[in-house]
């Protein structure tokens, strides 16, 4: 078996954590033990492409005992934590994926998964079904169906189909509520504060905290930020997202004044250019910046390097900028996910929701994904319904039901007052 990872001595360490991340994520386990003997995906060849961390081998190693066949790469050159990529090359899953990989390299390792003629794909970012509609549009028109678990990469899926670009169908999973609801705020709300105080142990109390989008990241952000003491600002270009952001209690303000008051600064927009040359210049001495969007466009660093004299390490992911106005700026994780790069990204009881709607979709496309059409599908409600009371009652926790009665009361309009 081929695969590619930094050093295979780690394997026990990762294997440790796997198992970790297993007692954190009952759902999953309980869908592995529905289908595990229905083997859903006898004869499907896999290609994945998600960060590789202790959440992921989880899904990977259920995806393999329910009959696939899996290849996988990460989806961020920072992200991959090497003792879970170096636990699943030993339990014989052709992995591709170390910590500080090239972006060349990164694409090689997407080209190796690319290699076993995946049959379904899964991707976060939509980097494997591009490379694959880009270099092998052949082989993309034999993929049965795919999933995409973020939101950078659904919206390029959505402008793949509406340009007529899209070669076969995708599941949204990113858009289920019970992913983008818990995920995208209570995921990326506690690991974004747990990547930021792992590459500074700086104190929150006090702080000006500047949160750049209030879309479901942005907020989640804001709020362990507040949580934590520290003064929220929040920037906006959407009106409708401006104004949740002051009823949630935030200052709302353009960069330009933000720049001026702020401690640490996060991105959460999937924009490029949102922290630009003339930001930078007039930032606070010692400012901390970082991102938690998908790609790492938020930050202009060449800007940034444009006006920097020396730049040092000072700690993992954490490199100190000196600029030629005699300030510093400490930019963490090279301006890519913070939450990944610096720390082990969601927990695992969040993804247990996220991996539950990938193993349910993929399930979808393996037995019903020649009949979709070619396009981006959402997640059945049904879906989502069902993995929110799988989760409740995982938490042993109940809830009340609607009597015929109640039922027939709501539709009943006649019913008056
Ligand atoms: N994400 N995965 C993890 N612990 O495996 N953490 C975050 C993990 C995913 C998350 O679902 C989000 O949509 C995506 O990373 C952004 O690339």
């Amino acid at each position: 078996m081929e695969y590619k990872v930094k050093d295979l001595g780690l394997a026990e360490t990762g294997a440790m954590k796997i198992e970790w991340a297993e007692s954190r994520m009952p759902v999953l386990m309980y869908l592995l033990e529905k289908y595990e003997k229905q083997r859903p995906f006898e004869g499907q060849r896999i290609a994945g492409c998600l960060h590789v961390t202790k959440e992921t081998a989880v899904l990977v190693k259920t995806l393999a005992r329910c009959g696939a066949q899996v290849a996988w790469s990460g989806c961020n050159p920072l992200s991959t934590q090497d003792d879970i990529a170096a636990a699943l090359a030993r339990d014989g899953i052709p992995i591709f994926a170390w910590h500080g990989m090239s972006v060349d390299e990164f694409y090689w390792a997407i080209e190796r998964t690319i290699d076993m003629k995946p049959s379904l794909t899964l991707d976060d970012g939509a980097d494997l079904i591009n490379t694959l509609h880009q270099k092998h549009p052949k082989m993309a028109r034999e993929v049965i169906a795919g999933t995409e678990e973020t939101t950078t990469g659904v919206h390029r899926l959505r402008a793949m189909a509406k340009a007529g670009a899209l070669l076969y169908p995708v599941v949204a999973v990113n858009d289920a509520e019970t992913k983008w609801d818990f995920d995208n705020i209570y995921g990326t709300g506690q690991s974004s504060i747990d990547g930021i105080l792992r590459s500074t142990s700086i104190l929150f109390a006090g702080k000006n905290f500047v949160v750049a989008g209030y879309g479901h990241c942005g907020k989640g952000t804001a709020i362990r930020a507040q949580g934590m003491g520290a003064h929220v600002i929040v920037t906006e270009v959407r009106p409708l997202q401006a104004l949740k952001a002051v009823l949630d209690g935030f200052s709302v303000m353009t960069m330009d004044e933000a720049v001026e008051i702020g401690d640490i600064f996060i991105t959460a927009t999937g924009m490029k250019d949102v922290i630009v040359k003339h930001h930078f210049e007039r930032m606070k001495d010692g400012a901390v910046v970082c991102n938690t969007g998908h790609y790492d466009c938020e930050l202009n660093l060449k800007d940034l390097k444009e006006i920097t004299e020396n730049v040092r390490e000072v700690r993992p992911n954490n490199e100190e900028y000196s600029l030629k106005n005699g300030r510093k700026i400490f930019v963490l994780a090279k301006g890519r996910l913070v939450n990944l790069a610096g720390a082990e990204g969601h927990p695992s009881e969040v993804m247990d929701m996220s991996f539950a709607n990938q193993f349910l979709s993929l399930v979808r496309c393996a037995r019903e994904g020649r009949s979709l059409s070619v396009d981006v599908h959402d997640v059945p409600f049904e879906q989502d319904e069902e993995l929110a009371l799988l989760k409740l009652k995982t938490m042993k926790i109940e809830i009340d039901s609607l009597s015929a009665e109640q039922e027939h009361y709501r539709d009943d309009y006649l019913a008056g007052t």
